[in-house]
């Protein structure tokens, strides 16, 4: 059996297409089922759903031989126990630095103030305020970013942008750009030995399937 890693939403949408190049349908659907493993046509391929933070987890440990997770994920937890063959190219959005529209962000690194910045994304905001050389004060939260600097908690977030509607709607702006961001694929190092020939088949008909 080999057992695939997915969260509900834009990453199961997008994976879609590159299981059914590989000859694999899932014969559940996330949003009516309340399965978390899902049946395919091929008896021996299963998919799991977990949230979009737990893939890594499940990969490295071995829960899952395979899963799709954001490069953003993947940077947060790192690479332990998983090799990470393929950029799929999907579920794509940037990394980004917004302030509020009357915040002089610019002005305020500067002078050199120490900047107060409000992420979910601690291990990536840290390493691009190192990399400018930026005296930064990290503060973790796990969701709605968009709300720390409207109250005053932050003077700058780090967070996913795609359309900008988000940071819009908040009357934020995007100041700068930390990274581009995809989903990629990740195998576990112990499976990739074991079931070698099947989960080599299956990331060879992803590769020919990514969006370009
Ligand atoms: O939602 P949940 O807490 O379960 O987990 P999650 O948010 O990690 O999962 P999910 O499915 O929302 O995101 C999975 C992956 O999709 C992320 O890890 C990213 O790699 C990728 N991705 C691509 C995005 C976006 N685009 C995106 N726009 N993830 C989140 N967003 C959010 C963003 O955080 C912001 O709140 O969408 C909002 C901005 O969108 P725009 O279009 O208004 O700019
Ligand atoms: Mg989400």
């Amino acid at each position: 059996m080999i057992t695939l890693a997915l969260s509900k939403g834009r990453i199961f949408e997008e994976t879609l297409p590159l299981l059914k190049a590989a000859g694999i349908e899932v014969l559940d659907n996330p949003e009516t089922s309340r399965k978390l493993i899902l049946a395919t046509n091929s008896p021996d391929v299963q998919v799991v759903l977990v949230r979009a933070s737990d893939v890594p987890t499940y990969v490295q440990y071995g829960g899952a031989d395979l899963g799709v997770a954001g490069r953003d994920v993947l940077i947060e937890h790192g690479l332990d126990g998983m090799y990470q063959p393929l950029d799929l190219n999907i579920a794509r959005c940037r990394m980004s630095v917004a302030v509020r529209d009357d915040f002089d962000y610019a002005a305020a690194i500067k002078q050199g103030s120490r900047i107060r910045v409000a992420t979910k994304y601690t291990q990536i905001a840290r390493q691009h305020f190192a990399d400018k050389g930026v005296h930064v004060d990290l503060i973790k939260l796990y969701g709605s970013m968009e709300l720390a600097p409207l109250t005053g908690l932050a003077d700058a977030i780090v967070d996913l942008v795609s359309t900008g509607n988000t940071l819009k709607a908040n009357h934020l702006v995007e100041v700068e750009k930390v990274m581009e961001i995809s989903s990629r694929l990740v195998v576990n190092q112990a499976a990739l030995k074991l079931k070698r020939e099947p989960l080599r088949r299956m990331i060879d008909a992803f590769a020919s399937a990514t969006p370009k």
